[in-house]
C-alpha cells in the first residue's frame, strides 16, 4: 500500500529516502528548490554531479545522486519543461519528469519520495494544470506497481498546497 500525502514546507528538510530537484538540463544547479537543495547538500552534491553526468539531462528524464548533506539519502534530479517554451508537448514532458523520478526511485530501492512542484516556478506551469497532471502520473505510477510506501507532495506556497489538497480531495 503506498500513501499519497501533501506537506507544506522545505523538501530539503524532509526525512524521505529521496527528494526530486526540478533542476535544469545543465543540473549544475540554479534558484528555486535547485539552489535550496544544492546549498543544503554541500559541494559534494555539484562535485558527484559533475563527474558522473557532465553532459547533463534532457527534458523529462531523471538522475540520481547522493543526498549528502541532507537527510534524504539520495537527489534525483529531474528537469520539468517550460511552459512556454515546450510547447504542446509539455503535459508529456512533465509526466515524464514523474514517471521516471520514480522509476529512479524504485532502481534505488527507496521507500519514500518527495517530490516539488516541477515547473510551477521559473518555468511558469499553471499550477492547477501542474498539480492534475502530477497526482494521475503518480497514481498510475502506483497502479503499474512500485516497492516505495510513502510519496510526498512537498509544496512550498500556500497555492500549490491548496491545489494539491484539492486535487487529492484531502
Ligand atoms: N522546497 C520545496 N519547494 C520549493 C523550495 C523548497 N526549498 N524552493 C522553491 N520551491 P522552481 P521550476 C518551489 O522555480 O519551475 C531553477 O533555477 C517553488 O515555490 O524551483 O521547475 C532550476 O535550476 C515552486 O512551487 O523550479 C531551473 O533553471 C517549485 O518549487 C528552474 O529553476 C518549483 O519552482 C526550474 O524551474
Amino acid at each position: 500500500m503506498t500513501s499519497i500525502s501533501v506537506v507544506l514546507g522545505d523538501i530539503t528538510k524532509l526525512e524521505v529516502d529521496a527528494i526530486v530537484n526540478a533542476a535544469n538540463v545543465s543540473l549544475r544547479g540554479g534558484g528555486g528548490v535547485d539552489g535550496a537543495i544544492h546549498r543544503a547538500a554541500g559541494l559534494g552534491l555539484l562535485e558527484e554531479i559533475i563527474e558522473k553526468y557532465p553532459d547533463g539531462i534532457i527534458v523529462g528524464a531523471a538522475l540520481p545522486t547522493f543526498g549528502h548533506k541532507l537527510k534524504a539519502m539520495y537527489v534525483i534530479h529531474t528537469v520539468g519543461p517550460r511552459y512556454y517554451l515546450d510547447g504542446v508537448e509539455h503535459e508529456k514532458l512533465l509526466s515524464d519528469a514523474y514517471r521516471n523520478s520514480i522509476r529512479v526511485a524504485n532502481e534505488l530501492g527507496c521507500k519514500s519520495i518527495a517530490f516539488p512542484a516541477i515547473s510551477t516556478g521559473v518555468y511558469g506551469y499553471p499550477i492547477d494544470e501542474a498539480t492534475e497532471i502530477a497526482v494521475r502520473t503518480i497514481r498510475e505510477e502506483i497502479a503499474a506497481g512500485t516497492e516505495l510506501q510513502e510519496i510526498v507532495f512537498c509544496c512550498f506556497d500556500d497555492a500549490n498546497f491548496e491545489a494539491y489538497k484539492n486535487e487529492l480531495g484531502l
